[in-house]
């Protein structure tokens, strides 16, 4: 057992401060118990809290950190933007620049807007479809989850589900009744709100690789091609919220991995490096009615500012290195199978859903987890947790919830691949006897 004094009492001064203690939820260890670590340093794969005690990180501070953190180039590119100028308020070269990767990366983008989190790009993103469509009702999918928008907290995943809440205090009835959900992979469900609400869908919002509900996979019906299809045939906009999966499965996301267009893909977590900027961009006759070239407002004080913008540059630009999506992925799945093998020699059982470099461990009997009601119903969260804690001990940092996603980073050696094997294997064989 890690000594965490000064957690615990940091952790004692935050709760008097922050509501839970925290600036977002899921950092409270709520669903898994314990008391969360404050963390004081981060380089590479791991993360230092302020008892000094070293894990081995695979939240990357829930995705962006994917070339490790603290990356020597990411952050001299900061101090020296910083050096000119923290924030303008004004347009700057370092906004073309980054925007002109995105493009380019990115294979249904022609015009982007910066935002400063995944939220605000998801409800703009949303603002505009309802803007170019003229319709106000949307569907997105049980355990989806897209930020804290009011219109998405509509059986959200991940936070939400891990509070066992699926709607959120505070969202208006009026504006929680536009929002229409399906179960993922279900394209007879879409179909029949399509003809429950026949010319009222601006969209369908969709996880291409969803993450808050553990990492789940596409059925084999071609299920994003069949989402295409529908909006097509009923004038409604596919959005792609790929700020989770985005840059995190390859290079150019989900919709370049599956060869899937849609008309608008939300962005995050990497686009940033760590630092706060969301995205949202698509075809130009769509983007084109965003303010000012158009009627659909949206704003934000800090968007494009030069420091965010730079971090952004100097991460993306690295993800083009060849091979690197190759090994990022290859470890992981060594990872993954090192993990299984673990639950599987100490008679735990587990399976696990893998995209790319991002996964997750469910505990259950089930031959494999396919919705976010199997995580609900057949997972053992209560072990989950218990493991989660064990694992901090052996110096392993998951992610605080079976609703989440866990993360590989270029920084991750096979040394510490191995070492996170190894500790699974002590952290399970403690749990069993
Ligand atoms: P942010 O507003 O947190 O930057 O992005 C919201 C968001 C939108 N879309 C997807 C697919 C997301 O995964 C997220 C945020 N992800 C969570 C992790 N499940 C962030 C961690 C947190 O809420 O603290």
């Amino acid at each position: 057992m890690s000594v965490i004094r000064q957690s615990e009492s940091d952790f004692a001064a935050a709760r008097k401060l922050l509501p839970g203690g925290v600036n977002s939820p899921v950092r409270a260890f709520k669903s898994v118990g314990g008391t969360p670590r404050f963390f004081a340093k981060a380089k590479g794969a791991y993360v230092w809290d302020v008892d000094d005690n070293q894990y081995i990180d695979y939240v990357g501070s829930w995705g962006p950190m994917i070339l490790g953190h603290a990356h020597p180039d990411v952050v001299k590119g900061v101090q020296e933007t910083a050096e000119s100028g923290m924030s303008f308020g004004a347009p700057c070269e370092l906004e073309i620049e980054l925007a002109q990767l995105v493009v380019d990366m990115v294979p249904s983008i022609e015009v982007v807007r910066f935002v400063n989190s995944g939220t605000e790009a998801t409800m703009s993103a949303l603002r505009l479809a309802r803007g170019f469509t003229g319709r106000d009702k949307f569907i997105k999918f049980d355990g989806g989850y897209h930020g804290h928008a009011d219109g998405f907290l509509v059986k959200a995943g991940s936070g939400a589900a891990t509070f066992g809440e699926p709607d959120s205090a505070g969202v208006p009835n009026d504006y929680a009744k536009l929002t229409l959900t399906a179960p993922f992979n279900d394209i007879e469900a879409v179909r029949a709100l399509f003809a429950a609400n026949k010319g009222e869908i601006a969209c369908i919002i969709v996880e291409p690789v969803p993450g808050n509900t553990g990492v789940m996979l596409l059925n084999d019906n071609g299920f994003l091609q069949q989402l295409r299809d529908i909006c097509d045939a009923e004038g409604a906009l596919l959005i792609f919220d790929e700020v989770m999966c985005g840059f995190r499965v390859g290079p150019g996301g989900a919709q370049q991995r599956f060869g899937i267009t849609p008309d608008l893909t939300c962005l995050g977590k990497i686009i940033g490096g760590g630092l706060p900027v969301g995205a949202y961009g698509g075809r130009e006759e769509i983007m084109r009615r965003i303010s000012p070239d158009g009627p659909v407002y949206q704003a934000g004080t800090l968007s494009g500012n030069p420091l965010a913008m730079r971090a952004g540059l100097e991460t993306l630009s690295r993800l083009r290195a060849p091979g690197f999506y190759e090994e990022l992925e290859a470890r992981t799945t060594r990872l993954v199978e090192g993990l299984l093998a673990g639950c599987k020699a100490a008679g735990v059982p587990a399976v696990a859903n893998q995209v790319g470099a991002m996964f997750t461990v469910f505990f259950t009997d089930l031959p494999a987890v396919t919705c976010c009601s199997d995580v609900s119903r057949h997972c053992d969260l209560g072990f989950f947790g218990r493991f989660f804690n064990a694992m901090l001990d052996e110096g392993v940092y998951l992610a605080p919830s079976q609703y989440e996603a866990a993360f590989m980073s270029a920084a991750h050696s096979d040394a510490d691949i191995d070492a996170t094997i190894a500790a699974a294997g002590r952290a399970l064989a403690k749990l069993k006897a």
